[in-house]
């Protein structure tokens, strides 16, 4: 079978009003990034006319600018899940614009195929080739595109030749059953390969190839500063810690590590430590950070959904595909991020926060409460079922005028139940087999800023006793005191005094 070659704006008149979009990638990697300008260009023409044109979006995890950012800016999207990093989307949703549904990213593929997201009209896959019977060899993510394959409709395939035909080989696509025929997962180490290279769909179903020459809209990362520094030590000694007392195997465990700077710097720190073995990551994510460590053969295998990396280290890898091909596996957001799969491996989780309360509750989506920031992403996944679950995060933000460390999260994303260890620069709270006021303890005299330190003693002391103590009015003064004053050091227990 042939299929038609169709221009971007040709496949986008394909999306009317009212439509669900499935689309591939998972982060800016391998998503689509020609179609859906289009379809941002059409709903501005049919506002201009003074009509409707809105679309909901489901996608692996974030997608570039050409995505959520156009259709945002066109006022295009109705609703979106899950997880997204873009800045005017996260000011529409704050404004209570689109309809934002932060799912875990594992639960996505499923949600999809049991129904609860409703009906899926197109999925738009980018594609590194396309056979005539169906086989679609995806470019640098796995993300959802099995699953939004076999549930639209029609399939545009965006084929984009700025991705290596080396990338063939590289994916392992493999669908679970659903309830209550699903099997185990048959994963029992990183490396392990359970699927196909390719995504099978009927050919038919393809409606058309956009041909595309476009990088993946790569996020520049900082080098990181001595505070992310700092935390990276502090983690890398906290495992090699727990490793020679026993807890971790002397083999290690396969890591899994957050997006971002403080996820860079963690996983430099680990590098540098000579003390830990060469190890495996199980992630999602696989950062520059990674692919350097792994050249310098201290990273052994990475099994990851997608390739967030910049396009120089991107180009890289497909230029050294011998190198790569058997230290690297990319898989669907369902199997990356598998519970299953996470509790049998023994994967040591690492994420950032927003916040943490003294009680080990972590809140990595809202700032004060209300504003979204990103979204849970795949951190759930992993902290629920990890061997250790690990937060970090700076102590401070914006200048000292936010603690990071609270009395009670204003948001709750991971509790006291899934988290194990609280990490910031100023040192390591390990949190496993305390009560909730032992935590307490260690968490103010480990992790807090010495700015903060008194404020936390005397909100214990006002919380008083119990199992997890509290003084319900002033759990949330900090957060209170921050929007009336701009400062949470401003606070005055004496107000809520009892
Ligand atoms: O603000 O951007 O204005 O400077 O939040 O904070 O310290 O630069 O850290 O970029 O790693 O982001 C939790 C948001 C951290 C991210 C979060 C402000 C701070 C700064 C960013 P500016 P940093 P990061 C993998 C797993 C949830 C999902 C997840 C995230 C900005 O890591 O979204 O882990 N995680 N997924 O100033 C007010 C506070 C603040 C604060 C930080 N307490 N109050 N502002 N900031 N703490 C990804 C996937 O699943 C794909």
């Amino acid at each position: 079978m042939s299929f038609r070659i169709l221009s971007a704006a040709e496949a986008a008149s394909l999306i009317k009003n009212g439509y669900t979009v499935g689309v591939s990638g998972f982060t800016p990697a391998g998503s689509p990034k020609a179609v859906i300008v289009e379809v941002a260009k059409n709903a501005e023409e049919e506002h201009a006319k003074g009509n409707p044109f809105q679309i909901s979006i489901l996608s692996g995890a974030s997608t570039g600018d050409s995505c959520d950012g156009v259709l945002t800016r066109a006022k295009a999207m109705r609703y979106r899940a899950p997880y997204t990093t873009n800045g005017d989307f996260r000011k529409a949703v704050n404004n209570g614009e689109i309809a934002y549904n932060d799912i875990h990213l594992s639960q996505m593929a499923q949600e999809i195929r049991f129904g609860f997201l409703g009906h899926v009209n197109v999925a738009i896959i980018e594609a590194c080739d396309v056979t005539a019977d169906g086989k679609i060899y995806l470019t640098a993510a796995g993300g959802i595109s099995p699953t939004i394959c076999d549930k639209a409709d029609i399939i545009i395939i965006e084929l984009n030749s700025a991705h290596s035909k080396n990338m063939i080989g590289m994916h392992d696509v493999y669908q679970p059953l659903d309830p209550p025929l699903r099997r185990e997962i048959p994963i029992y180490k990183s490396s392990d390969r359970i699927g196909t290279t390719y995504v099978q769909v009927d050919p038919k179903k393809i409606v058309g190839i956009v041909e595309t020459n476009m990088k993946d809209e790569a996020r520049d990362f900082t080098e990181p500063d001595p505070i992310t520094d700092q935390i990276g030590v502090n983690v890398a000694n906290f495992l090699v810690s727990d490793m020679k007392r026993g807890i971790i195997p002397a083999s290690f465990l396969p890591l899994q590590s957050g997006v971002g700077n403080i996820a860079n710097a963690v996983l430099g720190a680990l590098g540098r430590d000579k003390t830990i073995p060469d190890f495996e990551m199980y992630t999602e994510v696989i950062q520059d950070s990674v692919i350097d460590l792994m050249k310098a053969g201290r990273i052994k295998f990475g099994s990851t959904c997608s390739l967030s990396v910049t396009n120089g280290c991107l180009d890289e890898i497909y230029g050294n595909i011998d190198f790569f091909r058997d230290k690297l596996v990319l898989r669907p957001s369902e199997i990356s991020n598998n519970p299953e799969v996470v509790r049998r491996l023994g994967i040591i989780s690492m994420n950032t926060a927003i916040e943490a309360d003294i009680y080990g509750n972590i809140n990595s989506t809202h700032i004060t409460g209300t504003k979204m920031m990103n979204g849970i992403g795949g951190s759930g996944d992993f902290t629920r079922n990890a061997y250790i679950s690990i937060f970090s995060c700076p102590s401070v933000a914006k200048g000292g005028k936010i603690s990071s460390i609270v009395p009670m999260v204003s948001h709750h994303d991971h509790n006291e139940h899934s988290v194990n260890v609280v990490i910031t620069e100023q040192g390591v709270a390990d949190l496993r087999g305390k009560s909730p006021v032992e935590r307490a303890r260690a968490i103010i005299e480990n992790c807090a800023h010495p700015d903060y330190k008194q404020i936390l003693w005397d909100y214990a002391k006002l919380a008083g006793k119990g199992q997890t103590p509290h003084c319900i009015q002033a759990a949330l003064g900090m957060h209170a005191e921050l929007n009336e004053t701009g400062d949470m050091r401003n606070i005055d227990w004496g107000k809520y005094g009892k």
